[in-house]
This record gives C-alpha cells, structure tokens and sequence, in this order.
C-alpha cells in the first residue's frame, strides 16, 4: 500500500467515530485532508447529518466549503465534539508533533476544546520519542525582532543541540501563518526528557506565540500501516 492509501485508510477509520449533530474540529494535512473529503461524501450520500465543521486552517476551510460542509468557528462552539487530525511525529505516551504545514495554533486551540481528539496516521509517523528525531519541532513567533526570538529559542534548547531556522515560503520570503506569524523550525537532535519542561520553557519566550508539541492532547490514534490498522487509546 502506498503512504497516501494508508493515510486514507487512518481517515476513513477516524470518520466511522463522526455521528450526526456533531461538531467537528477538521484537521489540516495530507491524512486529514481524506477525513475531510470522506466527511463530505457521507453529508452527501445523506449517511451523517447535521454536521458543524470548525476548519483548523484557510487551506481546509476552502476544502470544507467546496464540499459543502456547513462551518462555523471556535466563538460559536467553544466545545468541539470530535477533532479529527494528523500528525507529523507520535510518540509511545501518545505525545504528537504537529505544525509541518504551518497550521499548529489554530489545531492546538481547536484540538484544545475538543472532547475528543482523534489523531490519524501511516506508521511512519510513529517514533519512540518525539523531538529527538532528524524532524524539526515548529515554534510560531511574531515577526517582530524574529530573529532575537529564534536565538532565544536555539539557545534555550542548545543542550539537545538544537538549530533554529525560519521556515520559508515562496521565493524565500519567510513563510507567514494564517495568523500573520512567522515559523521557526527547531531541529533538536537529542531526546529532550522531560517535555512538559521545555514546553514551559518555550512558552515563556515573549515573542513566542505556541509550539508544535501536543502533550497529552490526543484521546486516540489510529495508525495504518501494511500489517492493517492499530488504534490506541490513552
Ligand atoms: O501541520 C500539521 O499540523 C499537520 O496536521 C501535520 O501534523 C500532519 O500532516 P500530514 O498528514 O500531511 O503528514
């Protein structure tokens, strides 16, 4: 099975949890990308209705909208019934690294006020710890004196020999969020123990705006992977 059709077979499995009436965080990325499109299909074939999406970035609320998915935001539903998202590193505790499409602090305060947050994966994903692998941890700064915060950043982090670099868009502008933030990319090459520490750390930073590690948010993830499908829930 190629990646995609694995990540398609995580969503599918995901969207079996939807029911009619509820309110749905979407997630952004290549995985919950065919969540959103499976969302679609079934309010089509009349199979799921009555369903509210809460979109996790502009390039999903698009999506939702081409499919005809009724939306709304966070200010009309503080509580979301069932996020549905990928991730870019899970670790054994169910700890995640998100935000290598940019979108991770609009996830994280959809996911946040979700009463459920099921992640979706291939098992490429899966790692023993996160941040320690060659993948970098997004950190969203303001632009303001961008440079200072990403030295505060590299510094805070050095002992895990860490680098810091601000992500790029196109023609080697910086790459800017959907909240007019930039990205710095932290690749961390040792295993940082205890996380809860450093997010602290990290979000302490004044120009820091949120970071890509996702603590003990995920209620379920379920991997695809060519021995079939692996669900795990905290
Ligand atoms: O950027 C994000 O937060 C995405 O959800 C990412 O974590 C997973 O993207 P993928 O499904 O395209 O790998």
């Amino acid at each position: 099975l190629t990646q995609d059709e694995l990540k398609r077979i995580a969503a599918y499995k995901a969207v079996e949890f939807v029911q009619s009436g509820m309110v749905l965080g979407l997630g952004t990325g290549s995985t919950a990308k065919h969540a959103v499109d499976r969302i679609g299909e079934l309010l089509r074939q009349g199979k799921l209705e009555n369903i509210i999406g809460i979109p996790t970035s502009k390039k999903t609320q698009e999506q939702a909208l081409s499919l005809g998915i009724p939306l709304s935001d966070l200010d009309s539903h503080p509580v979301i019934d069932l996020s549905i998202d990928g991730a870019d590193e899970v670790d054994p505790d169910l700890n995640l690294v998100k935000g290598r499409g940019g979108s991770l602090l609009r996830e994280k305060m959809i996911e946040g006020a979700s009463k459920k947050f099921v992640v979706i994966v291939d098992e490429s994903k899966m790692v023993k710890h996160i941040g320690g692998s060659k993948l970098a941890l997004p950190v969203e700064i303001v632009p303001f004196c961008w440079r200072f915060t990403a030295e505060k950043l590299r510094s805070l982090l050095e002992g895990y020999g860490c680098e810091a670099n601000l992500r790029l868009g196109e023609k080697g502008k910086p790459f800017v969020t959907d909240n007019g933030n930039y990205i710095v990319d932290l690749n961390v090459e040792n295993d940082m123990g205890d996380l809860g520490l450093v997010s602290d750390a990290i979000l302490r930073l004044a120009g820091v705006v949120e970071h890509g590690m996702f603590l003990d948010m995920a209620s379920t993830v379920i991997i695809a992977g060519d021995f079939g499908v692996n669900i795990k829930t905290k």
